[in-house]
């Protein structure tokens, strides 16, 4: 018998305002997938906040959960990767943020690989000045050769949820662990190895210990390898040209924190900075990323030090 994602966030004790809203965030992630797999590819002739040239698919991936979050009336504010400003909306319901990244890695999607939304959920109707400790809960969803959800309730552990053939997100993991170390790894930023020696050691060693590289470009589906085999580490790591790294601290990093963090996991700058310890800015900011297994993160950050 497969349970339903309302049936187990109820099992689970997740309060009502909150199913809601994740309620509205999978019914997005399923028009998502309709629209993904209709085939609207090309370019928007449009920009985003960071300047970078917008797909077909991230515009109508940004403008399918807007809509969804409107509509739940427990979202005051929601803040995407795709927009410049946060848009507020009225929350009569309750008071949710929602920062989110609709669909990450989309330039990959023409070439078949998979991509992914991530959602950040906060309480209140402001981000900045939000650590992401202060997150209730977290998401992402992968759009691969199955649909899968992967969702943390802040002290309630991290799970597995795959959409069924009408689009509803059923129970498949639950309480996923991530184990101190692994044989893989999944180094982004090789550019920054030229500049970066010790980078560049610490990728060798790790070849040299016969690990196994797991990277496609994607961070949804980079860490979701992490998660899926429970055991590895994503890294995208500054270098000259992004001296913050690439990764956005509010919709992607944080986020992502939570969900391998409640797995058993780590997430920490390539500094030691503990993701989850940082707190929100300015709601485009940037930081660089270690996160897995907690050993293999700790062992990157000895190599930066
Ligand atoms: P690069 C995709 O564009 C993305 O935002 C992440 O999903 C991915 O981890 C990273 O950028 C890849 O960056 O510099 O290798 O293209």
């Amino acid at each position: 018998m497969t349970e339903s994602i309302n049936h187990f966030m109820r099992r689970i004790g997740v309060e009502s305002d909150l199913r809601s809203l994740i309620y509205h965030i999978c019914r997005a992630g399923k028009y998502i997938n309709f629209t993904l797999r209709a085939g609207h590819t090309g370019y928007s002739e449009t920009e985003n906040a960071s300047g970078e040239e917008q797909l077909k698919l991230d515009v109508q991936s940004d403008q399918i959960i807007m809509k969804e979050l409107e509509k739940s009336e427990l979202c005051a504010l929601a803040i995407s990767e795709e927009q410049e400003l946060p848009q507020r909306f009225s929350a009569p319901r309750g008071s949710f943020t929602v920062a989110f990244d609709p669909l990450d890695g989309s330039s990959l999607f023409d070439a078949n690989l998979s991509i992914g939304s991530i959602f950040g959920i906060w309480e209140g109707d402001e981000l900045v000045g939000q650590t992401g400790h202060d997150m209730v809960g977290a998401a992402y969803i992968v759009y691969g050769p199955r649909v899968l959800l992967v969702i943390s309730i802040k002290g309630s552990g991290t799970h597995e949820l795959e959409m069924n053939d009408v689009g509803e997100f059923v129970l498949t993991r639950e309480n996923i662990e991530i184990t101190s170390t692994s044989k893989y790894f999944s180094p982004g930023n090789l550019r920054a190895t030229i500049s970066d020696e010790k980078y560049r050691k610490l990728l060798n060693d790790w070849t040299n210990d016969g690990r196994t590289l797991r990277y496609s470009g994607g961070m949804v589906p980079d860490i979701h390898h992490t998660i899926s085999k429970g055991h590895g580490i994503f890294m995208y790591p500054p270098d000259e040209k992004h001296t913050s790294g690439k990764l956005r601290l509010a919709f992607e990093c944080m986020p992502m924190g939570l969900i391998v963090g409640e797995a058993g996991g780590a997430a920490c700058t390539h500094a030691g900075q503990p993701i989850l310890d940082m707190s929100v800015s300015e709601i485009h900011q940037r930081c660089p990323i270690l996160i897995g297994s907690t050993d293999d993160v700790a062992t990157a950050v000895a190599a930066w030090k």
